[in-house]
């Protein structure tokens, strides 16, 4: 039995697998792992069904004359070398592209990372972390001096007064960290749940607040008005921790509770009593999920939830504070090591001087060879068939997942070369010139940074069938292809070691991390500096580091260790309704489906849960279409048209349509989605934009 963690989602929960007699694994309880305690959700649960090879791929393929064909390893290997090679002599660097994923190990995204950089030497990589949490990583730089998504475990939950919980439906997408929520009821405190949908988990607040989506700014702007105004800031915590606060107040005076009823849809009683909540006790949270995040003022957005916390003291204290809800399995640990087109790894700046003179020092290569910052996710998918000609993807399934898909779907087709690393025959990996089939999870061992920033020792179970090579072998071996032998290890933790040594000193310091710790320790908190005379981190050996589950009880992690406000004012969706285009969509998950669903939507079982997409409206919205439940209906956007059936219900507003996203073909919601950015963390719109809707004849 081995005690691994789930291949999913940011809670990364604990599970035991056992190898089973004709093949695969059997998943049981791993109640010793503290966040989920032997609870799962049914795709964990499940996993092990895409370990059978009648689900994955199990043989590289090349496409010829336009079908995908079985060869060697070696052919499709020299096919992506090739490929490659010929965009950068014939283009240069910078024309051959690289995208990854938060959900690959950190090893994975660091070789990732360093393979662009120094193989390449190209500027062009991003990932799809830029569509998840990018927003909340932005307003915590900003705000705190560090990105780590919850600086508090996941155990302090139950322990504050009062959550307000933004745009999360953690009963559906995190299903067994429901459990905090109802601990932190059982002990007197209180939650408040602010989506414009009366989702499973707003169901279980005290008190829920249904804003029209886009408009979260507002509304927090509207409760820190109301904090000021009938005096409830914490002036000696202000004075103390925190700088910027005049100005800050200043914007929230501008935001009247009558106002902020009017562009909110949320009642002035309600912002009344959501303030009297979270003032009520000594402590309380605010935890923002994609809800308030996949905006173009995302980062704003983020900025103005933390400025609540901040004027009302409910930060760097024990059992207070903001934290954001990372989605992907090493949602966390994929922002850190330098996958994204700003970073290098530590979460280290691509264009600090000497953040570059310390990663290619590690690395062996000159500081001056090292590309600086590319473009976002998006703006490189836009880029592919023009400036970008070649891609590598690793990771992600962007055919289904980016915004305006139809278009990116385009661009993927427009490029001289696509390579697609996957684990099943994607969406995205259907359109490539070469497909490698790689190893996942329980074939193979990796950390992930789980949603406390909690590093994990994620531990193979079973041998990988014929045919499958890890990431870190596909870029081994592309490495040695181009003529760099040395620094591509195939070894998970020798890679490890190495990522130790380049985060050392960083922000995210992973260097007094080690397999050895990880295996004895149900996972260390970052930052974990080696301490000199511990230079292997060694836990037996007393004078390591203990690691950092709580952030910012002494201080924050900016230069003068205050934390700032963020001085921001409203501003509307990149496109509101209109005549033409009168209702909103939002778009999110559903508990049986995992993102793009190239994963579940290969499981029985979850697709018996959930067989496809449907348009979520209000009975009034439907009853003027004439539509009934079940009916198809099309939803119409400037960038395209999708047609699901009707699913009717009152828990979400009369103005606003909900489709997951996890579907391709005709209901594939992100053939409707807007791809307007946030002028700060380049996140798509996500979240809103405006639709009409049409019924289509049976
Ligand atoms: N089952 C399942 N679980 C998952 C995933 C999955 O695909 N499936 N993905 C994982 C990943 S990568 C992520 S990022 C997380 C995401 O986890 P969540 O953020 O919980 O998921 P979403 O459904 O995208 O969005 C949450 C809620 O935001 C609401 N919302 C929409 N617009 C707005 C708005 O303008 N303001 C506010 N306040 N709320 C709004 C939606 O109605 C929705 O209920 O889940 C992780 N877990
Ligand atoms: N409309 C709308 N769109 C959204 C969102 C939304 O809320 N609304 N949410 C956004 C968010 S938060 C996210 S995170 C993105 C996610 O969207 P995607 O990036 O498409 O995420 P996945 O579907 O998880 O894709 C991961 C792919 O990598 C493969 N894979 C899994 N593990 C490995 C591995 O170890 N190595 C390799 N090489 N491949 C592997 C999987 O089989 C799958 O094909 O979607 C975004 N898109
Ligand atoms: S909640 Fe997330 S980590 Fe836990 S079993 Fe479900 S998908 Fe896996
Ligand atoms: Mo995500």
């Amino acid at each position: 039995m081995t005690p691994t963690h789930c291949p999913y989602c940011a809670l990364q929960c604990g599970m035991n697998l056992t190898p089973a007699a004709g093949g695969g694994v059997t998943v049981s309880e791993r109640v010793d792992f503290p966040v989920n305690r032997g609870a799962l959700c049914g795709k964990g649960r499940t996993a092990p069904a895409l370990l059978s090879p009648a689900l994955r791929l199990t043989e590289p393929l090349v496409r010829r004359d336009g079908v995908l064909v079985p060869v060697t390893w070696e052919e499709a290997l020299d096919r992506v070398a090739e490929g490659l090679t010929r965009t950068r002599t014939e283009h240069g660097p910078d024309a051959c592209g690289v995208f990854g994923g938060g959900g690959l190990t950190n090893e994975k995204a660091y070789a990732l990372g360093k393979f662009a950089r120094v193989v390449l030497g190209t500027s062009q990589i991003d990932y799809n972390g830029r569509f998840c949490m990018s927003s909340a990583a932005a307003a915590g730089n900003k705000a705190f001096g560090i990105d780590r998504g919850l600086p508090f475990p996941m155990e302090d939950i139950p322990k504050t007064g009062c959550v307000i919980l933004v745009g999360s439906n953690l009963a559906e997408t995190m299903p067994p960290a429901l459990r905090y929520l109802t601990e932190l009821k059982e002990n007197g405190g209180t939650l408040i749940v602010i989506d414009p949908r009366r989702t499973r988990t707003a169901e279980q607040a005290d008190l829920h607040l249904a804003p029209r989506p886009g408009t979260d700014l507002a509304l927090a702007l509207g409760l820190l008005h109301l904090v000021v105004s009938q005096g409830r800031t914490d002036e000696a915590f202000i004075e103390e921790r925190t700088s910027g606060w005049e100005e800050t107040r200043a914007a929230a005076m501008a935001h009247w509770p009558e106002y902020v009823e009017r562009i909110t849809g949320v009642p002035v009683p309600q912002l009344r009593e959501a303030v009297r909540m979270f003032c009520a006790p000594a402590n309380a949270m605010v935890l923002t999920a994609r809800g308030p995040e996949q905006q173009s003022k995302g980062t704003d957005t983020v900025g103005a939830w933390i400025n609540l916390c901040l004027a009302t003291g409910r930060s760097g204290r024990p059992y207070s504070g903001y934290g954001c809800l990372t989605g992907q399995g090493n949602g966390q640990g994929g922002r850190e090591h330098g996958q994204k087109a700003d970073q290098l790894p530590g979460y280290r700046k691509l264009t600090d001087p000497e953040a570059r003179r310390h990663v290619a020092g590690v690395w062996g290569v000159d500081p001056d060879s090292l590309p600086g910052p590319g473009l976002s996710a998006y703006e490189l998918l836009d880029a592919l068939g023009s400036d970008i000609r070649s891609l590598l993807l690793m990771g992600s399934n962007p055919v289904v997942s980016a915004p305006r898909a139809a278009h990116i779907q385009q661009r993927l087709e427009s490029l001289d070369f696509l390579a697609v690393a996957d684990v099943v025959l994607s969406e995205t990996a259907a359109l490539a010139d070469v497909v490698l089939p790689v190893t996942q999870w329980a074939e193979e061992t990796g950390t992930t940074t789980n949603l406390e920033g909690r590093v994990l020792l994620r531990r193979q179970a079973v041998s990988p069938p014929d045919g499958v090579r890890s990431d870190l072998y596909v870029l081994h071996q592309l490495a040695a292809r181009a003529g760099v032998e040395k620094g591509f290890p195939v070894e998970p933790e020798e890679v490890f070691e190495e990522l130790r040594r380049a985060s050392a000193g960083g922000i995210a310091d992973y260097s007094g991390i080690t397999y050895r710790r990880l295996a004895e320790e149900n996972g260390v908190f970052w930052p974990c500096p080696a301490q000199d005379d511990q230079p292997d981190g060694n836990r037996s050996q007393a004078a390591a580091h203990p690691g950092s589950p709580r952030l910012f009880l002494d201080r924050f992690a900016t230069e003068d260790g205050r934390a700032r406000f963020a001085p921001v004012t409203y501003r509307p969706i990149a496109e509101e309704p209109d005549a033409e285009y009168p209702v909103l969509l939002t778009t999110g998950r559903v508990v049986a489906q995992y993102q793009s669903g190239a994963q579940t939507r290969r499981v029985d079982e979850l697709n018996a849960a959930a067989p496809g997409p449907f348009v979520e409206l209000h009975p009034r919205l439907a009853a003027r279409l004439g539509a009934g439940e079940g009916d198809a209906i099309a939803v119409v956007s400037r960038r395209g048209r999708a047609v699901a059936p009707a699913r009717i219900t009152t828990a979400i507003r009369p103005d606003t349509v909900f489709m997951p996203f996890h579907w391709p073909g005709e209901g594939r919601a992100n053939t409707l989605t807007n791809p307007a950015l946030d002028p700060t963390s380049r996140m798509p719109e996500f979240k809103a934009c405006a639709v009409r809707l049409e019924t289509v004849l049976p």
